[in-house]
Order: C-alpha cells, then structure tokens, then sequence
C-alpha cells in the first residue's frame, strides 16, 4: 500500500503500517502486550465462551485498506441491488474509529446456528437455518451486552460500540483479521474446526487489548460452493453478486420476485444454505446448543401441502420472534407462491 502524505496529515503523531490482515493501524503511545491487555483479554475470551460464543478473536482497530477498493468495486457493479443501506456510510464500513472516536480494539464474537434438525419432507420447501429460531440481532446483543456489563465489572470506565449485522461494520472483514475465520470461497466466515453456520458480532472498544492473528485460508483446490449454487451467484470466488443470490431475493427484494429466477430459487423460501451445505469444512459443525435457537418440531413436520395452505395464524405461531417475523408472511407468502405455482 502507499502512504501519502495526505496520510500523515491525517495521523501527524503516528506512524502508518500495515498489517498482514491490511489494517493501517496507528502506532503511538499504547502498545499491547502489557500485562493488563493480557489479563483482560484472556478474562473477555474466559466470559465470551461462558455465553456460548464458539470463537473470539480481538484486532486492533483501523482503517480496513486492502477492502476498500473490493468494496467500491462490488458496490460499482451494483452488486448490491436493492441493499442501498450497504452503500450508505462507506467510510465508517472501513473505518470502526468512525463508529467509536478512539477505538482500539475490535473484539468479534461467533455464535454457531447449526442444528441437524432437517424437514421429515425432503421435498418441502426450505427455510434457512440460520432463520429457523430466534431473531440472532436480539440474541447476540443480549449476550454481548451482558459481555460488556462483566467487563465493565473488570476494568476502568471505556466506551463500546455493538455491531451485529445491521449496523455499518465489515463484519466478515474483521473475522478475518480477528482469526475468528478465514473467508471461504462462498465469501462466508469458515473454521476448520466449526465450520461457517456461525453468526458474527462485533464490540468495538477503546480498551487496549492483546490482538489474534488471521488465519490460513484452507479453501485450497476446492471450488464445491461455486459448483453447487443454484444461480451462479458467487461469481468469482469470495464475490458474491446478492442480485443472484437466493438469500437476497427471498429476503431483501421487496416488490415482485423477476420473473427470469422463476424455476431457479431451488425450493428456498427464506434464505438459501446450498453453498454451505456443500462445504466440507461443516461436517465437523456441531449444533449451537441455545435454546432459544431451537425452531418449534412443527416446522420440521411441515409438508408441501401444508406450506400451500399456510395461514395468517400459522406464520405467527412457527416464527415468532424468529428473522421470518421481520419480512412479515405477504413476503413469505410471495416466496412460497414463486416457488410453488406453475
Ligand atoms: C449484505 C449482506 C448480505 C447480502 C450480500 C452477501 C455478501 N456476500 O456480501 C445477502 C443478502 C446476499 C446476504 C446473504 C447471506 N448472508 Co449476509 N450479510 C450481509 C451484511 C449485512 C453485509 C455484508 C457486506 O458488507 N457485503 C458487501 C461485500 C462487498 O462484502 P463481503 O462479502 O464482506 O466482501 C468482501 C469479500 O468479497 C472480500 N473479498 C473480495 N475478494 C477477495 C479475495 C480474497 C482473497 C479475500 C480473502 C477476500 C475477498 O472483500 C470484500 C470486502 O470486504 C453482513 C453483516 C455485516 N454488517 O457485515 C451479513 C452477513 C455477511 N450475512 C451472514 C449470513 C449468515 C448470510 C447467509 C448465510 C444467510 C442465508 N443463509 O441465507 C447468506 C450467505 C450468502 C453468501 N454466500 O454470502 C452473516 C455471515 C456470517 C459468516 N459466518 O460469515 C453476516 C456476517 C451477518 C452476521 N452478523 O452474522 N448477506
Ligand atoms: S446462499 Fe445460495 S444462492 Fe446465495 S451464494 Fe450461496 S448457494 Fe448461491
Ligand atoms: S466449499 Fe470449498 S471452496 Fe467453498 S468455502 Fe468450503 S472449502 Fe472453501
């Protein structure tokens, strides 16, 4: 990368580096590595696996250099479709110290969602497993705060940002520089020993903490998730185009479904799991183990014929205070119709 002097106008006290994970961070009085960064962090990780989170990886926080030009030139092609809320705040994606003024550390926690749960009708159409229990934006704040109020417990007053998905953070990016994962050629957050059904969150914090290192991608020669996509979407690998992907047009779209994907959404009515279905790396994935994940045992006795009858009633028993909720059941009824009529 290229240092200008624009640069170091920005950052007059502080030298400019780059990290192996393309963080430009600052360089200046605080450095990790003392023995209260160490105790902290080995107590934050301790508190994080207590709550259920399977990974935790802590970076120090910066501008994001080397996902900067990959982010203009999805955004450029339109690959976000209808998403305008991902090109909203470009800036502060890149940058967590334009989220928290002072940011240090960023910690990402990974929650798995992976049950062996599956339809008794295998013919049936599908929903998502991440979208088969509770809302995880509720869950994982939940957990994440309770993270905070022990850590303030532990240490002096900080100030703290939660990210969980909807808030503008690159959140696979800081996995990825956390070691919480690699980025898989789904462009989805994987472990060797976890697999990728595990859902993100981010605390930004002006703490000094001691940072992971990224992780090897161990994707190697395999390229099953491009092979298996129903709708060509992962167009290159780690570059999804979402106007394809099945999870955006069954949960982002908000008018009529384009009638070229007709016959192609492969029986998904909420989200699409094929490319990670097909990943070696989730045979090892073990179910998540919180309750409030759990779908009710309907679900999973649904037929098709119940899914064409499917009610009003029946949509706010099966998925309340589950994602399904937020799209409401006209969305889901237009999927289900899209998927189901000739
Ligand atoms: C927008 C969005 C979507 C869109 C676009 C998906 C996408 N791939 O970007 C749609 C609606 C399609 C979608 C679908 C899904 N999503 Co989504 N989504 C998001 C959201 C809100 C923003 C992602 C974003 O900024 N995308 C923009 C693009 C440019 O970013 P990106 O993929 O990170 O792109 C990077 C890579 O392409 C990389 N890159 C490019 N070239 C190269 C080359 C190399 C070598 C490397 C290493 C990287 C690399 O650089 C890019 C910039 O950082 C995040 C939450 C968040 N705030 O981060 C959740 C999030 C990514 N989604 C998530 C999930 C669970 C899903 C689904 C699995 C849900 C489902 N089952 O239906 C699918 C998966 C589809 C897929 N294969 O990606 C999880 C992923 C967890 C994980 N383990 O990684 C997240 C993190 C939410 C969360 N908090 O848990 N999602
Ligand atoms: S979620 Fe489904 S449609 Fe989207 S990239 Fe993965 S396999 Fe393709
Ligand atoms: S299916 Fe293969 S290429 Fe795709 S994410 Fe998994 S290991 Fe990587």
């Amino acid at each position: 990368m290229v240092v200008t002097f624009a640069d170091l106008a920005r950052f007059p006290c502080f030298l400019l580096v780059e990290s192996g994970c393309s963080v430009i961070f600052r360089i200046g009085m605080h450095y990790s590595g003392n023995s209260n960064a160490a105790d902290l962090t080995r107590r934050i990780k301790t508190k994080a696996r207590e709550l259920g989170f399977i990974r935790c990886g802590i970076a120090r926080a910066g501008y994001l250099g080397q996902e900067a030009p990959r982010l203009k030139r999805w955004l450029d092609a339109g690959m976000n479709g209808e998403m305008g809320y991902v090109a909203d705040g470009v800036d502060m994606r890149l940058d967590p110290c334009k989220l928290l003024v002072g940011a240090k550390s960023v910690i990402c926690l990974a929650h798995s969602y992976f049950t062996d749960k599956k339809p008794s009708d295998s013919t049936a159409p599908k929903i998502s497993k991440y979208a088969q229990g509770g809302d995880y934006h509720r869950i994982l704040r939940k957990k994440a705060n309770t993270l905070l109020g022990y850590l303030r417990q532990e240490t002096e007053e900080f100030q703290a940002v939660v990210e969980i998905d909807s808030g503008a953070a690159l959140e696979k990016a800081w996995a990825a520089c956390t070691g919480v994962g690699w980025v898989g050629k789904n462009s989805i957050i994987l472990h060797r020993d976890h697999g990728s059904f595990m859902f993100l969150a981010l605390v930004i914090v002006d703490l000094e903490l001691e940072y992971d290192s990224p992780l090897t991608d161990s994707c190697a020669h395999c390229t099953l998730c491009i092979d298996a996509c129903p709708t060509g979407a992962i167009v290159e690998p780690h570059v999804v185009d979402a106007r394809k992907c099945i999870a955006y047009l069954t949960i982002e779209i908000k008018g009529d479904l384009p009638i070229d994907k007709k016959g192609k959404l492969d029986n998904w009515i909420f989200g699409c799991d094929v490319c990670q279905d097909v990943c070696p790396w989730n045979r090892k994935a073990l179910p998540h183990g919180e309750p409030e994940f759990d779908a009710l045992d309907e679900l999973y006795q649904m037929t098709t014929a119940d899914w064409r009858n499917l009610t009003r009633e029946t949509f706010n028993r099966l998925f309340k205070g589950t994602p399904l909720a937020r799209g409401g059941f006209q969305r889901l009824k237009r999927n289900l119709d899209f998927n189901l009529l000739p």
